[in-house]
């Protein structure tokens, strides 16, 4: 079998070719290879990855002895996204997705148990970094994995398990402004679960919070949080989509949107009593006007760091937060036809982890395609792509262009989206917009790069010559 990102090519069938390579080159580099190697496999199904039995035992014992750490493909790919921030107001969306393998539970060794206490598995809390403005993806800040065997080591017994998880979401904002320091503005986006005081309370100068609330916290002054949420006035009043779940049709729910500043005082049990006794947030509320009988109603009650003066600033505020289903998508990618990584094959914990985060990483390389396609980011190519690769990618516009003005890529040259077209088409997608013709998806997104890989190996051999 032979591994490529494009660059290099590796026989993995004797042994020695890949290692050989691995071996002169820099950890990042590494991880930057091993990456683009998945990318360009369709599966990440070790059976399908290995070709047979053989290839499978083969590649197994690549994954662990690679020497490529989790840690540096995470660096990598934080650099990577850290070098596109510059200048920019980003949305760091953070949260959870668990990671079942209980359709192997016999195979399986070291495995912790997810969320039902019962199945295996583990979970993957990634840091996704977005254009605030477009919406557009620019990359992967970050991720946790987090395996719940550490439940019953001894010496981390003094903590309680809660605590030890939800630093997580601490342990993310904090990447963010490290990692996306050069960014004009970082603002982390996450849902109720990152509703932590300690997180308000520590986060780094260059960072803001958006998150939704999820305690009814005491008020400097008195009263609780969602009484004061609830008494707001109305400032706004609009129409919003709430789509199809669990058997309620898609619908639309008339919401009210009220904005206020409140003081939220420290929790007097389970928080350090060395952190500030108050902290200043402002607040959004959104909450359905009359919603039908047997319907969930539509409620945010919103909370961040930035000022609300406005129903304009309110509004941004809602719209931000509306993004979070950007991860939604990426977790879908990862989980879904092609990646199918909860199908993987692999016995032992530590080399699982490692695949499913090169899985992460190409799975948020393949959405940005998706996002980019229609040129709504507005992105240019080096969001995704490296600017040397842009001789390559005209190439493919010419050789992949028909003669109708149809068939023409009608995006400008430099953009994400004029990538996305030729990915796209490498992947098997007819070039056709409407007229019941489906833009690439991230299936076809991902095969695309797979092709896309292997020809810009061959091109830069030619390129050698
Ligand atoms: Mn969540």
């Amino acid at each position: 079998m032979i591994l490529s990102d494009g660059e290099h090519r590796w026989r993995m069938g004797d042994g020695t070719g890949y290692f050989g390579v691995v071996r002169r080159r820099t950890a990042q580099k590494r991880g930057a290879d091993f990456l683009a190697a998945l990318v360009g496999k369709q599966t990440t199904c070790l059976r399908k990855l290995g070709g047979d039995r053989a290839g499978e035992v083969r590649f197994g014992r690549f994954l662990r002895n690679s020497g490529v750490t989790k840690e540096e493909m995470l660096a990598e790919a934080g650099l990577a996204t850290g070098s596109r921030v510059g200048g920019r107001h980003v949305l760091v969306i953070q949260d959870t997705t668990e990671l079942n393998f209980s359709g192997h539970v016999e195979s399986k060794r070291g495995f912790g148990t997810v969320g039902n206490g019962l199945d295996i598995g583990f979970f993957l809390h990634p840091q996704v970094t977005l254009d605030a403005q477009t919406g557009g993806i620019i990359g992967l800040a970050g991720a946790t994995v987090l395996n719940r065997t550490q439940r019953s080591k001894t010496h981390r017994r003094s903590r309680p398990i809660t605590e030890k998880e939800s630093r997580r979401w601490l342990d993310g904002v904090e990447t963010a402004g490290r990692v996306l320091a050069e960014a004009l503005e970082i603002t982390v986006v996450a849902d109720r679960e990152s509703d932590i005081y300690e997180e308000f309370a520590r986060r780094p100068t260059n960072v803001h919070l958006l998150t939704r609330a999820a305690q009814d916290r005491a008020l400097t002054g008195g009263g609780r949080l969602f009484g004061f949420a609830a008494a707001l006035a109305e400032r706004a009043r609009y129409t919003v989509d709430v789509p199809a779940k669990g058997g309620h049709p898609a619908r639309k729910a008339l919401v009210a949107l009220g904005f206020g500043t409140v003081s939220i005082e420290r929790p007097r049990n389970g928080a350090d009593q060395t952190l500030p006794p108050q902290i200043a947030l402002d607040v959004v509320d959104v909450r359905e006007l009359d919603p039908p009988r047997g319907e969930q109603p539509v409620h945010w009650c919103l909370l961040t760091t930035h000022r609300v003066t406005s129903v304009t600033d309110a509004h941004r505020i809602v719209g931000w937060y509306r993004r979070r289903w950007t991860i939604e998508q990426v977790f879908r990618t990862l989980k879904g036809q092609g990646f199918a990584i909860e199908e993987s094959q692999i016995v032992d914990v530590a080399t699982l982890a490692k695949l499913a985060t090169a899985a992460l990483i190409a799975a948020v390389r393949v959405m940005q395609l998706v996002h980019a396609r229609d040129g709504a980011t507005a992105q240019k190519l080096a969001d995704a792509f490296q600017i040397e690769d842009e001789p390559l990618i005209e190439a493919l516009v010419r050789k992949l262009e028909g003669k109708t003005e149809k068939q023409k890529n009608p995006h400008p040259t430099g953009t994400l989206a004029r990538v996305a077209w030729v990915i796209g088409r490498l992947g098997g997608w007819s070039g056709y917009v409407g007229g019941g013709y489906k833009p690439a998806g991230p299936k076809t997104m991902h095969y695309g790069l797979t092709q896309f890989d292997s020809i810009k190996h061959g091109w830069s051999l030619a390129q050698n010559v």
